[in-house]
């Protein structure tokens, strides 16, 4: 495998003298200009985005990988994804793999790299064939209603997704569930120039035949939500053959046609929606001695409820009008409050996002419904694949930036916690010798975002309070940023305008806008809009709009039913719906619900074993074969990857308790087999003297036995292999290839 002049296939074979940041970057770069994209460390894949076509994901490549240990073959996903499910299978405890890297780093590409390799080689039946199919499926689904173009990337993740991938014990996948995490739905009626809206807009436009029925133009620019960032058409993106792909994916799973039909009518509601313009309506006004508008093009409105299948009428009022209710609970009544003409356009940019959210979110549950396990199969080990937004900086950075890359520190902080820091506190544990390592802790960016009661405040609780308490205005938030959060040396209100503050996170400064933060935050949606849609013939919309049994009181988290929308809400906040956790009678914000759904995901990671990608972007043009020095090198160190090599290098790559290794291996010898009666440390001790592994070779702590290299352990398990008559052979085809 290794040969000359490709350089180092493990950055833990880097000698003492270079493993530094020029140690790293020069063996990467020595790497990535052979084309060698894939380096290790030790266990963790570093991934450099090569932005072309590499010959190196075909099933011939895979074969190559089926039961080899990682440092047997070239580096590549396919060994850790290997590695991975030979894990699962061994030890029957849940696997994670957790993909980070910046936005166009490549996480999404390393993501479905890894799931054609797992489903290439898990066991198969025909069930398990179906699955499979249905599993690597339900990604040009999701990838059309939640990607898009950005300045960073072509094909943008613009939601966060963890799919979990089921088992049963024999290794063979029997169903699995997509947790997504708040999509980006300002997107659908505003994005910074240059950019597009979600593909799906410019795939369904793509298909002429389509149209008619729909009462659309082909040219995306006759629509204002496309023509406002002015990008219709991206290179190497091909629309009409995506929408074909996606229409393929969701007959494969198991989607009427009218399923596709109706969510082209709410993609198509949305865009002649864009269009609707208002004007101010003097007869109303001087009727009701307050501004009102009318409908300039009510044409397009009764294209739109007929679309929506709702009543002309109840649309209307709820874009002119919203209804407030006066008078204590029991007694309430309501009036129509008029709309001027700006609540109005907002009304009805809320009501497309909203409409989008929840398309998106019922589409997420379906494709649930379709990958999950039958009943009988319930009893299940999973492998989960996180899959989330890279940081990310833009032009304008608004409140989806600023949970983005919230997300992003807490997955560095659980990579953080797992690797460097938890590590290094077992050494310290068991009194094995180490010298301590320093590394960046990203332990404070997070407390001050989060906050912690009333002693800490942070930016996810003032900005509750914020929206809930007193007339707050973009400068008012960030002046209580400002006045609870500027002695943190990773919070800068003084530059920039007044209401901009300056986040320095892990991977680098943002300069936040908060225009927008605090209607973002609150999440209205309003009553009459759903109380409209609801009036739908339609049951797909209704279906949409009905609150789901199991998001009550969990802030919208879906938990216990198919569906596992994480984060996103339904309907917004500004519903009134009731917090449990967060005070008496307070609505749960996105910003508060975000929070909680990434916390959780988080707890869950934290339980599996994890196996990490580590991705890197090449340069900020998506230029092929050319690595930027300074970007790659920027991205090495926030990654904090030269500190990863040095844990990885003085650690062990296997650790056991004592317990645990004499019961799996003492068929290994003689002296502890079939019983050992001494302590288990003295018999972990024999084995290893009977396969004559050297002293030298590991070390022994105070509960765990550490082995120091792979080979040594492969030697441990290859014996065990051959031993493993005397037990039974059925666990045999546990361990594939050995
Ligand atoms: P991301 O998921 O990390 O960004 P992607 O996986 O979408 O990034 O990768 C961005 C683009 O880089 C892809 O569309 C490909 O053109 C190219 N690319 C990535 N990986 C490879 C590879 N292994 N070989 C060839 N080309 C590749 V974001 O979703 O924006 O955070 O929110
Ligand atoms: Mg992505």
């Amino acid at each position: 495998m290794f040969k000359q002049g490709e350089g180092l296939y493990d950055m833990c074979l880097l000698g003492n003298d270079k493993v530094s940041e020029e140690g790293f970057m020069e063996n990467l770069t020595t790497r990535f200009n052979t084309r060698n994209i894939y380096t290790y460390i030790g266990e963790q894949v570093v991934s450099v985005n090569p932005f072309c076509y590499l010959d190196m994901y075909s099933e011939a490549t895979m074969d190559e990988y089926i039961g080899r240990a990682m440092y047997e073959v070239s580096p590549h996903i396919y060994a850790l994804a290997d590695d991975t499910y030979r894990e699962l299978m061994s030890s029957k405890e849940n696997q994670c793999v957790l993909i980070t890297g910046e936005s166009g780093a490549g996480k999404t590409e390393a993501s479905k790299i890894f799931m054609q390799y797992i489903a290439y080689i898990s066991s198969s039946s025909s069930m398990a064939g179906d699955i499979k199919d249905k599993l690597l499926k339900s990604n040009p689904i999701l990838e059309a209603f939640g990607n898009a173009t950005t300045l960073r990337n072509n094909n943008s993740s613009r939601f966060g997704k963890y799919m979990e991938i089921q088992f049963d014990y024999g290794g063979a996948p029997v169903g699995g569930r997509i947790s997504q995490y708040l999509l980006e739905k300002s997107r659908v009626v505003t994005r910074g120039e240059g950019e597009r809206s979600f593909h799906v807009f410019y795939q369904l436009l793509s298909q002429t035949g389509r149209l008619a029925a729909l009462s659309l133009d082909a040219d995306p620019s006759a629509y204002n939500y496309l023509a406002c960032s002015g990008l219709y058409s991206v290179p190497g993106i091909r629309d009409a053959a995506d929408f074909k792909e996606m229409e393929n994916a969701m007959r494969v799973l198991g989607w009427a046609k009218a399923d596709l039909d109706n969510c082209m009518r709410i993609l198509a509601a949305i865009l002649h929606l864009g269009n609707l313009d208002f004007e101010p309506d003097a007869r109303a006004s001087a009727d009701l001695n307050t501004d009102c508008v009318a409908v300039s093009n009510p044409q397009l409105l009764a294209i739109v409820a007929d679309l929506l299948q709702v009543d002309y009428g109840a649309l209307e009022s709820a874009l002119k009008s919203r209804s407030i209710s006066s008078g204590a609970s029991a007694r309430q009544s309501h009036i129509m409050v008029p709309l001027d003409l700006d609540q109005a356009y907002f009304t009805r940019d809320a009501l497309c996002k909203g409409l989008y959210a929840a398309l998106f979110e019922w589409v997420v549950d379906r494709i649930n419904l379709n990958i999950q396990a039958s009943a009988s199969n319930a009893s299940e080990v999973v492998i989960g694949v996180l899959d989330i937004y890279g940081f990310e900086i833009m032009e304008l950075n608004s409140f989806e930036q600023f949970c983005i890359n919230y997300c992003n520190e807490k997955l560095q902080q659980l990579f953080i916690n797992k690797v460097l820091k938890s590590e290094q506190a077992e050494y310290a544990a068991e009194g094995i010798a180490w010298t301590e390592i320093d590394y960046f802790d990203n332990e404070p960016i997070i407390s001050m975002i989060e906050g912690k009661g009333r002693a800490q405040p942070g930016i996810i609780p003032l900005l509750d309070e914020a929206c809930l308490v007193g007339r707050n205005t973009p400068v008012t938030v960030v002046e209580k940023f400002a006045g609870s959060l500027s002695a943190s040396a990773h919070f800068d209100a003084t530059v920039g305008e007044p209401e901009e503050f300056v986040i320095d996170h892990y991977a680098g400064a943002v300069m936040y806008n908060t225009g927008s933060f605090l209607f973002k935050n609150k999440d209205t949606f309003f009553d009459d809009l759903v109380m409209a849609l609801m009036t739908s013939a339609n049951s797909m919309v209704v279906e949409m709009f009905t609150p789901k049994a199991s998001a009550g009181g969990g802030g919208g988290r879906g938990r216990g039913g198919p569906s596992s929308s994480a984060g996103g809400s339904r309907f917004g906040s500004g519903r009134g719906r009731q917090g449990a956790g967060g005070g008496k009678t307070r609505p749960k914000t996105a910003g508060y619900k975000f929070k909680t759904s990434v916390c959780e995901l988080i707890e869950k990671l934290d339980a599996c074993t994890p196996h990490y990608i580590r991705c890197i972007k090449s340069n900020d043009e998506k230029r092929a074969n050319y690595l930027d020095a300074e970007r790659v090198r920027h991205q090495i160190v926030y990654l904090n990857l030269v500190e990863t090599v040095r844990v990885r290098r003085a650690g062990f790559c296997n650790r056991q308790p004592y317990e645990r290794f004499l019961w799996r291996y003492k068929m290994i010898s003689p002296q502890t087999w079939p019983v050992w009666r001494g302590s288990p440390r003295d018999g972990v001790v024999a084995i290893l003297d009977h396969i004559g592994v050297d002293r030298s070779e590991y070390e022994l702590g105070r509960t765990k036995l550490f082995i120091k290299d792979a080979p040594t352990f492969m030697l441990v398990e290859q014996r065990r292999i051959e031993e493993m008559p005397k037990v039974a052979v059925m666990i045999q085809k546990v361990w594939r290839g050995y």
